[in-house]
């Protein structure tokens, strides 16, 4: 007690810098630890109560890293090396860079590519910068390569779009939970707490992966569908729910619509067709129905495995009409819900990054919301641009000698070179930029190819607010100065706007933007407008919608006495649709939805089928962890899961090099051979630059309504490679 008690003085309490469920740590001032600071439980923080995964418990060697950007580099001739300079000349460089394309090509051929580790107050404020100093409608972010098949499909079903629309807690208490393509083991490990607890409950956990992982280990039933097939396995779900008599017919009444249609499309999944098309045995899909149908309630998760394709959004609908045709929706301790994966994906579109939203959740090209938004900007709403392209369209485009070329960029938090699909394409994109700017904490491979790199701030040096999958608005707090040298991303914005003529508008202060951000958001779907710093201390994080409430007296009746005290705030909102929907109607809508094949199929000469993904210790593109000791002792490279019977056809060994070749290029990686993985699949995480780079293979195919890229599947051929190690990069590995 008394520890806790002479902490509070010293200690910050804030929260991991990756993931997006963003657990909560102290930060104690320690002058032997990495960074100063040692990372200490904070075991009252609800979500992980204490637990850490390996990532959280090293995250303050990052702060401290060799590798950290202290000062800005600039690349004075093309074709030359970065070199130090000052921050005058960087920004200066920067401005004219930005300034010169918008002169000479118009706005929007100047873009911008952000991510979903920035804090809500920067999101905000990058959206706002693009939208207005640039006036360039040209801008996206990484989250569109992350949840944006789920959100598409969330919005269409439920009319607004949260990642859970209930708080982890719920877990446990509930009677059957199906994870579709979710590694969470590996990527959220203190959540599989919650599975645990729901089995200990008596309840039952359903995986469903191609492989099998260290969550798939922990299920009652594991189905292994081949790669791109989710769609027709929830098809064939919704199949014998109504087959079995197994539909609520009450609850889809009174709080659905369109199921005649859905029903419809679902009927022509017959189970022994699933079975040929998911490799799923019909006796398996009965009993997942049953596991789901017979308990009171039950939930239906997804995570990148259905959402990364080119039919991410028909597929996330089809669970969500298995959950309304079964009346698990909209109800306590039942519903669906999407694992969103960065620290901050939520947010960063619901307040702006993403090429079509402006802050709240509003849409760009409702005249209403263009209205609001820019009345809290002090602009006329027809100086906002339209909505712009999505992430990949966006990354295609640069360097583009056309009208529509985007010839300059500026990055903040995101490292396309590695994680983007069909890599080496868009790195030889990023080449042909006439003007790169990157804003990192270290030299990333993208952050390698800028014209002028800004060495900023992160994490524990600043502060900010996090919205995390639960859709729970958490403050991260400064708890340390950062290097000498480095500035945060609101200071960069707020410089560069000055130098193009916007001397206000730009706030340093984090607390200063988020005040704007609520006043922004308030009354969209996202409104944060009831939300202060103090509340999110106080109550460990709050849910949106949070609406504030009305002032005291403003719109009550006078002679109502129980509105003659001042409002009571909005408790904000851990439970969502519990009483109606988001439609106008407060119905949710079914998708009539049918199964198609992947862009990529197999064919002779690409015969297998190569799914993407992640592994416990290493973090997206690796930039910040691969510079971390311990994690990347624990996984140093790539490498290809493969099965033990393509090994063998192969003449393969443990850990002999093997050459991946899809029709976007070749990867090289040591072979992990396993009998975790489907016969026809192999997997490659993503993590790395190089020859074993996994984007250098992927499909760009996009999902036509969230515009999602294939990351989950695409036709590969798999070979033995040449012994001597290959050329060092993907691009000239890759085709492009
Ligand atoms: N260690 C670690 N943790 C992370 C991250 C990280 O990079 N490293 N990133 C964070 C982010 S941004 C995200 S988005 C989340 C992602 O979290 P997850 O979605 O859990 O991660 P993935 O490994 O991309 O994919 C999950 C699983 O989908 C399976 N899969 C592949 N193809 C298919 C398919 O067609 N159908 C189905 N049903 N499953 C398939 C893969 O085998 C894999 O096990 O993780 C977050 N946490
Ligand atoms: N094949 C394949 N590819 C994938 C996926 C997959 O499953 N398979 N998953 C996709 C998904 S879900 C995601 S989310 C993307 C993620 O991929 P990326 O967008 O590349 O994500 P990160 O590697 O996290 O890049 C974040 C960068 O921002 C820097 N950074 C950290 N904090 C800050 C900050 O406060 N300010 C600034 N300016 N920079 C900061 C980090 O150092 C790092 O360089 O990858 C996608 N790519
Ligand atoms: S699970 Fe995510 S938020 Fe929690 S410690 Fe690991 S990386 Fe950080
Ligand atoms: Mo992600």
């Amino acid at each position: 007690m008394s520890e806790v008690m002479s902490d509070a003085g010293t200690s910050t309490d804030t929260h991991c810098p990756y993931c997006a469920l963003q657990c909560g740590m102290r930060l104690r001032p320690n002058a032997e630890a990495a960074g100063g600071l040692e990372i200490v439980p904070r075991t009252a923080f609800p979500v992980n109560r204490g637990a850490l995964c390996g990532k959280g418990q090293t995250a303050n060697e990052v702060l401290a890293s060799g590798a950290r950007l202290t000062e800005p580099l600039v690349r004075r001739v093309r074709g030359g090396e970065l070199t130090p300079a000052t921050w005058e000349e960087a920004l200066d460089r920067i401005a004219a860079g930005l300034s010169r394309t918008r002169a000479r090509y118009g706005p929007d051929a100047v873009g911008v590519f952000g991510g979903g580790g920035l804090t809500n107050e920067k999101a905000y404020t990058l959206g706002k910068f693009t939208r207005l100093v640039l006036g360039s409608s040209q801008i996206d972010y990484n989250g569109r390569f992350c949840m944006s098949s789920a959100a598409a499909a969330g919005t269409k079903a439920f009319g607004v779009d949260r990642g859970l629309p209930f708080p982890m807690e719920d877990i446990p208490r509930t009677g059957c939970v199906i994870l579709v393509g979710s590694n969470l083991g590996d990527t959220m490990p203190p959540a599989l707490r919650y599975f645990t607890e729901l089995r200990e409950n008596g309840g039952t956990l359903i995986v469903i992966d191609p492989r099998r992982t260290k969550t798939a280990e922990q299920a009652d039933l594991h189905l292994a569908p081949r790669p791109g097939t989710d769609l027709a396995l929830a098809l064939g779900m919704l199949h014998l729910v109504v087959a079995e008599g197994r539909t609520d017919e009450a609850f889809i009444a009174a709080r659905t619509s369109g199921w005649e249609e859905a029903r419809a499309a679902a009927m022509a999944h017959w189970p022994e067709l699933v079975e040929r098309i998911t490799g799923v045995p019909v006796p398996e899909l009965r009993r997942a129905v049953r596991m789901f149908c017979e308990p009171d309630a039950a939930m239906v998760l997804t995570a990148r495995g259905p959402e990364q394709q080119a039919k991410g959004t028909d597929t996330v609908g089809a669970w969500i009409n298995l959950c309304l045709a079964t009346g698990r929706a909209g109800r306590p301790l039942s519903g669906y819900g999407c694992l969103t994966g960065q620290g901050n994906g939520q947010g960063g579109r619901e307040h702006g990054l993403k090429a079509d939203q402006l802050p709240g959740y509003r849409m760009l090209a409702d005249p209403a919301a263009r209205e609001h938004v820019a009345r809290v900007w002090g602009v006329d709403p027809d100086v906002l641009p339209a909505p712009g392209r999505s992430a990949y369209e966006l990354l295609d485009a640069l360097g583009r000698d056309t009208p529509d070329g985007v010839r300059a960029l500026l990055l903040m938090a995101s490292n396309p070179v590695v994680s983007a699909p069909r890599a080496a394409h868009v790195e030889e994109r990023m080449r042909s930029l006439e003007f790169l700017a990157v804003c990192d904490v270290v030299l990333s491979e993208s952050a390698a190819l800028a014209d002028v790199v800004l060495p900023v701030t992160q994490w524990a040096e600043e502060t900010g607010t996090m919205t995390n999958l639960e859709g729970r608005v958490l403050l991260r707090r400064k708890a340390a100065d950062p290097p000498a040298g480095c500035r945060s991303d609101l200071e960069v914005l707020h410089a560069l706007a000055g130098r193009l003529g916007w001397e206000k508008g730009f706030p340093t202060d984090p607390e200063e933007v988020f005040d704007e951000l609520r006043r922004a958001s308030a009354g969209g779907k996202a409104d944060y407008s009831g939300i202060t710093y103090r509340r999110i201390a106080e109550e460990d994080g709050v849910f949106w919608p949070c609406p504030e409430p009305p002032s005291p007296g403003a719109t009550a009746p006078s002679d109502d006495p129980s509105n003659d005290h001042s409002a009571t705030p909005h408790p904000g909102t851990p439970r969502m649709f519990l009483d109606r929907f988001a439609p106008p109607d407060g119905r949710a809508r079914f998708t009539p939805v049918t199964h198609r094949p992947s862009a990529e199929e197999p064919t002779a000469e690409y015969p297998v089928l190569l799914t993407t993904g992640r592994v416990l210790a290493q973090y997206q593109s690796g930039a910040q962890t691969r510079r971390v000791a311990r994690l990347n002792a624990a996984e140093p490279g790539p490498f290809v899961q493969l099965p033990p019977r393509l090994a063998e056809r192969l003449g393969a060994a443990e850990g002999d090099r093997l050459a991946v070749i899809s029709r976007r290029g070749r990867a090289v990686a040591p072979a992990r051979i396993s009998r975790d993985i489907r016969p026809d699949t192999v997997f490659m995480p993503f993590h790395w630059p190089g020859e074993g780079r996994a984007n250098t293979l992927t499909n760009p195919a996009l999902d036509p309504t969230s515009r999602m890229p294939e990351f989950k599947v695409c036709a590969v051929r798999v070979e033995l490679a040449e012994t001597a190690p290959g050329p060092e990069t993907g691009a000239t590995t890759g085709t492009t």
